[in-house]
């Protein structure tokens, strides 16, 4: 996709869900397992996150913990949020399902239209980057053609182009590697950057040895940066932007990051 067409307020928002880890959160899903977070750290990350999101001027709905759902507290792989409504996904893991029927009702009280991903297919939103020039769904372990094609269709209904791109491999979803931090800027890793999907940008890459700070989250005039990334942190201070640094070193034990605990969006 070329860029073109009026820049929308891509990194403004005053509305986010996030969801209370459970207990169970502890036996969340991993690649590779380097023994499971404490839930006494998963919830301080979880709560600093939220006071971050609520500092960075967001209005945040928590919803109750999900026992039976051990990474529900990743409310950003059901479902997916927008200005014009939220679309209800199908995540790819198989015991992530049932999430979906869970964050339902709170996005249909809170929007006006939700619709449904059309079957076939699977699609995370944890791989689903919004750019200035449209909506990137990377193919991924948890996201597939059908799905991504699905998906492209809920979204055209919003009114908003959408390419297919792929994840590399051994890496979760799109956005483990990469992170918008402003109308024209990735911040991603060496791997993904090589693969040209960001031609299009203005690339910043992770610093050796933080790639797993390429999930930042920018909300509003602040990037939140997980706080185990000095290196990120310094070049991103010193690049002027205003950081927040969030830990997230108990829920990268988990394979997680800092877009997966919220769902974001500009209301009204
Ligand atoms: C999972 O494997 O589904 C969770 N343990 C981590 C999900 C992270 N989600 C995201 O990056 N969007």
């Amino acid at each position: 996709m070329s860029r073109s067409g009026s820049a929308r307020p891509l990194v403004s928002f005053n509305r986010a869900i996030v969801r209370i880890p459970a207990r169970s959160v502890v036996d969340g899903l991993r690649a590779n397992d380097r023994g499971n977070p404490t839930y006494e750290g998963v919830k301080a990350e979880h709560d600093a996150y939220v006071a971050a999101l609520e500092a960075a001027g967001v209005e945040v709905t928590i919803l109750p913990a999900l026992e039976d759902f051990p990474d529900s507290i990743f409310v950003e792989d059901p479902a997916l949020t927008f200005p014009e409504g939220a679309i209800l996904l199908r995540p790819g893991a198989p015991c992530r399902a049932g999430e979906v029927r869970e964050i339902a009702p709170t996005l249909r009280e809170q929007f006006e239209i939700v619709l449904d991903l059309p079957s076939p297919g699977f699609a995370d939103g944890g791989d689903v980057l919004v750019t200035p020039n449209g909506v990137m769904i990377g193919l991924s372990s948890r996201t597939d053609r059908p799905g991504a094609e699905a998906l492209i269709s809920c979204l055209s209904k919003f009114g908003r182009k959408s390419e297919i791109v792929d994840t590399p491999d051994g890496v979760l979803h799109l956005k483990t590697a990469c992170s918008l931090l402003d109308e024209e800027t990735i911040f991603c890793t060496p791997q993904l950057a090589e693969s040209a999907v960001f031609r299009d940008f203005k690339q910043l890459i992770t610093p050796t040895g933080e790639e797993a700070a390429a999930n930042a989250l920018r909300v509003n005039d602040v990037v939140l940066v997980g706080s185990d990334f000095p290196r990120t942190i310094e070049m991103l201070n010193r690049l002027d932007y205003k950081v927040a640094p969030v830990p997230t070193s108990e829920i990268g034990k988990i394979d997680a990051g800092l877009s997966c605990m919220s769902l974001r969006w500009r209301a009204g």
